[in-house]
């Protein structure tokens, strides 16, 4: 039985501590961060990596009809807890009124607001619900975090921006480089962005905007091309499907690791003034070169098993993605430690554990569900 980060005995029913009171644990002079889009990626090693540092973390989660939790579940299992330094908090980026009322409870010094829709193929067919969640679901944040702190509370705030913002700009993008924004998704980030300099300007607000690139892991959402890739040719190679359909391979993108990115948002709200940083390896790859690298590690011929499916084309493409990361590293000796191979070896090796047990599974006659569509 898994064991709660309050360290109450948990079967899952008891995993969400319902906005508990901020001051239940708190131990004296402890450090409070507030995560928003906290069961994603990012949000897991953000949160592990603030709980390592000593901080109590607060995590904002959607309300959903199945566990959403999962990527959380190491620090819920830490039998070493001391004292509950992870309390989660069901909201929504859509919902003002609930993000006011945890920012009332919580009283965090670091807000980071990761949520998002973040796919951006998906945001060209929900554009209203990505503008809603990515661009308005911001301002309704720093509205609430603007009348917090106009009573003299202090607090410090990440806004997870991105390198789509650059769009189609040439490269290397850098702080300086004009956004060229070329999805629904895109255009609500960089309308997150002038929203959170407005504030910063307006109400002086410590808040800082993170430009990633792309950064993956084997935690990685399922639908994004390089998680997509490293299951599916895991999985060919034990001969749990055949196929894998893609749209276009050319595409280059700037890929790090997500464990390092995590640090650079916390080094952010760490510097005397807030500022606007670009974050990235600085090396730019092709989803074709991830393929040829994720299928010598599987010892596989990827051309023998990819195929093309016009589903996965984007109304408009971004094409290249190569970031300039030297203001970070001049201001906060921030560089990445994980290389691309290391990278894709990372999560081969991880999917490729997992597909060993769906062959375990399968082979003894169990049924193993799948639940990730393709996009
Ligand atoms: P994920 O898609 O893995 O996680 C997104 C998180 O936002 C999840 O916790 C999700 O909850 C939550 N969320 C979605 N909609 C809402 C909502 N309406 N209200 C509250 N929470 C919501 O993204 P990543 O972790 O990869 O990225 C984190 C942030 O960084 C995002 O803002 C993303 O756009 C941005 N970014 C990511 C980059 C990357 O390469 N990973 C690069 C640059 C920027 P649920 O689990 O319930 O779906
Ligand atoms: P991206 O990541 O759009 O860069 O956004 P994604 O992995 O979805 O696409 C990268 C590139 O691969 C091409 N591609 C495919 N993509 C997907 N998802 N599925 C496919 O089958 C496929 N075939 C080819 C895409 O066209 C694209 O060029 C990610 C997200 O995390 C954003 O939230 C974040 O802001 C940016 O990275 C930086």
């Amino acid at each position: 039985m898994a064991v709660a980060a309050d360290g109450r005995a948990s079967d899952g029913s008891d995993k969400i501590r319902m906005n508990p009171s901020a001051t239940h644990t708190q131990e004296p002079g402890q450090r409070r961060a507030l995560i928003t889009g906290i069961t994603g990626q990012d949000g897991s090693f953000l949160a592990e990596f603030l709980i390592h540092r000593g901080y109590q973390v607060h995590g904002i989660v959607r309300r959903a009809s199945t566990f959403n939790t999962e990527r959380l579940d190491g620090i819920y299992a830490d039998p070493h807890n001391q004292g509950v330094r992870l309390s989660l908090h069901y909201g929504d980026i859509t919902d003002g009124a609930g993000l006011r009322r945890i920012l009332e409870q919580t009283a965090p010094d670091e807000i980071y607001n990761l949520a998002a829709q973040s796919h951006v193929r998906v945001s060209f067919d929900q554009a209203e619900y990505t503008a809603d969640a990515v661009a308005t679901g911001t301002l309704r944040l720093l509205e609430a975090v603007r009348d917090y702190i106009s009573s003299g509370r202090k607090l410090r705030m990440y806004q997870a921006g991105s390198s789509e913002m650059f769009g189609a700009a040439p490269p290397p993008q850098n702080e300086n480089t004009p956004f060229y924004p070329r999805s629904p998704y895109a255009v609500s980030k960089v309308a997150a962005h002038w929203y959170a300099v407005n504030y910063r300007e307006a109400y002086g607000l410590h808040l800082s905007n993170g430009l990633l690139f792309n950064h993956e892991s084997p935690r990685r959402g399922e639908t994004f091309v390089t998680r997509k890739i490293t299951r599916a040719l895991t999985r060919i190679k034990l001969g749990l499907q055949d196929n894998l359909y893609l749209g276009n391979l050319e595409a280059r993108r700037d890929w790090g690791f997500a464990g390092d990115y995590v640090e650079a948002m916390w080094l952010m709200l760490q510097q005397p003034e807030p500022d606007d940083y670009v974050i990235a390896t600085g090396e730019s790859h092709s989803v074709r070169e991830f393929l040829d690298v994720a299928a010598s590690h599987c010892g596989l011929d990827w051309r023998k098993h990819v195929k093309t499916d016009p589903r996965y084309f984007r109304p408009t493409e971004v094409d290249v993605l190569c970031g300039d990361a030297s203001k970070a590293r001049k201001r906060f000796g921030w560089a990445p430690k994980v290389g691309f191979s290391d990278l894709v070896k990372m999560m081969v090796e991880n999917d490729l554990e997992l597909a060993e047990q769906e062959r375990t599974l399968t082979r003894a006659g169990h049924v193993v569900q799948r639940g990730a569509s393709q996009r």
